[in-house]
């Protein structure tokens, strides 16, 4: 990947005109649906040529550097890395440096203190020397944001276990914490799933504070070597602010006077907690980090290396290497099989694939055989729930989530497969426990139901990222989609699902984007879902939308949105033109009824011109959001699936109700 290098997708300009296109004469609208049709059979045939021969898709799911600094530090902390490792890690960290020393969390994005600091010291441990060029000029930039000292918690947790940072000059998560009863505030299950198996382990490193001995010092991060860890300022002590700092300033003295039964008990649940919820292929909940810490947290509590538990540990990390062609090594934060799978089974469809195509009857037979059918820690809100879903990855029996869950039955009801009784159950299964997912306020979000709690984003040690799970639009979205094509968007449930999203659009028209990025994704999730559930495309709700999509559309025909709309609401909508993106607002265009209009025509001209000779389109911008800003996701086969989708809707309209489809025959609607 080629970074832009001056630091800034701002000085691109978001409305600029793809170079000549203006003067282009636009094609006759017979000729812009031919071209349409021969750039959905180009991409239909090249993701059919991506699926693996057990029926599911994957494409990488690229984040920032710190996911490979991190594994470094990991090897080198527990003493095994390796020398091959360590030099294509450090080969992919130094070809996302950009210009000026740094290192972003997204392409384009701004310098990030952390990011930045962690690659450095990975690049010291692959031998980069202070005085080389590009890391001088890294730990400047670093010396003149502050230093070690302005990094977010988990960045200077990693130097304190090398002793390049005091233990006693981070908060406190004390391992007491998995005996808090889950009524009591700042449970573990008052967290989002993701945070709550990164906590969990971490409680166990912070209240053993290792430390070994460092390869090399880190003086040139300090900005000053003499005073290397300065005070953070006090907050007022009226405010919530205050009083977390002194709940933490609280449990540093608890940490010299806990009770050694009491931490040995809390220690020995952590461990029974993490290893109850490692999962069949060796790793925790699919992703990376809460994976890095459980190892390095079962270590501490004396697992040596070899054991079973620890070498199937080990095993998972490599997993999350993709090893590129020019021999850099790639660490991915989670790997997406089942949410790539559903969108493709998806795509193809509406692309008018045969509903019993043998790529599509493969698909549903690896779907299938992915449901979980066992409680995990989302029973713990709703104990008396039956199981019955997908999570996003391979293997993640403990967190399905309610958004795979949601897309794997629209992607199921679009296939005939050879047999629907199979399917039938476990729709009914997945749609049951969706339902009883829903939050207090009737909406839904990804992992838990009703994880609002406030407490756990004022704990001074949660600097960075999502820690809790609220509702949101896009989530909800996709679970009234589903009411709606399976003829239940009466019921009281989609009801109230359909008034919570209509009371969430913005002034604007628009929906805020969870877990895309941002208002487009918001909206295209919520506009298709409200038309499934019946609202007509000249509802006031889906009207004010179509307004806000084509008043934000690019001079090129396209759509795209600056990650920064996230920080600034003047991005909203605004950005350079993606494929995802100009797909994500066609979608919405198209479920609101505007398929004749000129903004469709010319998105579809978009698609249509931006795509490769090989059937696939370009997209260095990250248009996935694992947290708001903190953590973006560039999901590779984005820039494929929905572009399909979106020419496929084009050409042949939405998707039927499989109720209708039934009676008629058809998968979908066909010409006209
Ligand atoms: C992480 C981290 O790396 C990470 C990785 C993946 C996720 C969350 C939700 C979903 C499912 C998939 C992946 N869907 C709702 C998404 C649909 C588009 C979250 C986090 C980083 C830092 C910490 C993720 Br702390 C913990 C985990």
């Amino acid at each position: 990947m080629t970074a832009t290098t001056d630091g800034s997708a701002g000085a691109v300009e978001p409305r600029a005109a793809e170079a000549g296109s203006p003067t282009d004469t636009p094609p006759a609208p017979g000729e812009a649906r031919a071209a349409a049709a021969r750039a959905a059979q180009r991409a239909t045939d090249h993701l059919l040529a991506r699926q693996d021969a057990d029926g599911w898709w994957k494409g990488d799911l690229e984040t920032n550097v710190t996911m490979d600094a991190e594994d470094l530090l990991l090897r080198q902390f527990l003493g095994i890395r390796d020398e091959e490792t360590t030099q294509a890690a450090a080969r992919f960290i130094r070809g996302e440096q950009r210009e000026d020393g740094t290192w972003a969390t997204f392409y384009g994005g701004p310098g990030e203190l952390s990011t930045t600091v962690e690659a450095y010291v990975a690049l010291r441990l692959a031998g980069d020397r202070p005085e080389d060029p590009h890391m001088a000029r890294a730990a400047e930039w670093i010396r003149e944001r502050g230093g070690i000292a302005a990094a977010r918690v988990f960045t200077r947790i990693w130097l304190a276990l090398f002793g390049w940072w005091k233990w006693d000059d981070l908060p406190e998560v004390p391992p007491e914490l998995v005996f808090l009863p889950s009524w009591f505030p700042l449970n573990i299950y008052d967290f989002g799933c993701w945070a709550r198996q990164t906590i969990v382990p971490l409680s166990v490193v912070s209240a053993k504070r290792p430390v070994r001995p460092a390869p090399f010092p880190l003086t040139e991060l300090h900005t000053d070597p003499d005073r290397p860890n300065p005070p953070r300022p006090p907050a007022p002590a009226a405010s919530w602010d205050g009083v977390f700092q002194r709940l933490d300033k609280a449990l540093h003295v608890y940490h010299r006077f806990a009770p050694r039964r009491l931490r040995g008990a809390a220690m020995k649940t952590a461990a029974r907690w993490i290893i109850e919820r490692q999962e069949k292929d060796g790793c925790w909940g699919g992703i990376q980090p809460p994976a890095v810490y459980s190892v390095i947290a079962l270590h501490l509590l004396g697992y040596d290396l070899e054991h079973p538990v620890m070498r199937a540990g080990l095993e998972s990390l490599d997993r999350f290497a993709v090893w590129r062609e020019d021999g850099a090594r790639m660490i991915e934060a989670c790997q997406s099989p089942v949410w790539d799978t559903c969108l493709a089974t998806i795509a193809l469809a509406d692309a008018g694939l045969a509903p019993d195509h043998p790529a599509l009857v493969k698909a549903v037979d690896w779907m299938l055989d992915e449901e979980i059918v066992k409680k995990g820690d989302w029973a713990v809100r709703r104990p008396g729930l039956a199981p019955g879903g997908w999570a996003f990855e391979f293997h993640n029996d403990n967190y399905p989530d309610i958004d795979d869950t949601a897309e794997v039955i629209l992607a199921l009801r679009r296939v005939r497969h050879p047999d629907p009784a199979r399917v039938d159950a476990a729709v009914a299964r997945a749609a049951r426990w969706t339902l009883g997912m829903q939050s207090r306020n009737g909406a839904w979000g990804a992992f838990d139901a009703d994880n609002t709690s406030p407490f756990p984003n004022r704990l001074p040690f949660c600097d960075f990222g999502e820690v809790i799970d609220p509702p949101s639009a896009d989530v909800t979205a996709h679970v009234v989609e589903v009411l709606g094509y399976e003829g239940q968007a009466q019921h009281p449930r989609a009801r109230r699902g359909i008034d919570w999203l209509l009371a969430e659009q913005e002034p604007s028209g628009a929906w805020f984007g969870r877990w895309g990025v941002n208002y487009l994704y918001g909206t295209a999730s919520v506009v298709p879902a409200l038309a499934a559930a019946g609202l007509p495309g000249s509802h006031p709700a889906l009207q004010r939308a179509v307004v806000w999509l084509e008043s934000v559309q690019n001079e090129d025909g396209g759509w795209g949105e600056d990650l920064r709309s996230y920080r600034d609401r003047g991005w909203a909508g605004r950005g350079v033109s993606t494929a995802s993106q100009t797909a994500w607002a066609l979608i919405s265009l198209l479920a609101a009824g505007e398929r004749d209009s000129e903004a469709v025509e010319r998105g579809v001209g978009w698609l249509t011109r931006t795509q490769r000779e090989d059937g696939s389109w370009d997209e260095p911008y990250f248009t996935g959001t694992g947290f708001p800003w903190d953590f973006s996701i560039n999901y590779h086969l984005y820039r494929q699936v929905f572009p399909l989708t979106a020419l496929g809707r084009y050409l042949h309209g939405e998707p039927v109700l499989p109720a209708r489809a039934a009676a008629g025959g058809a998968a979908h609607a066909g010409e006209g």
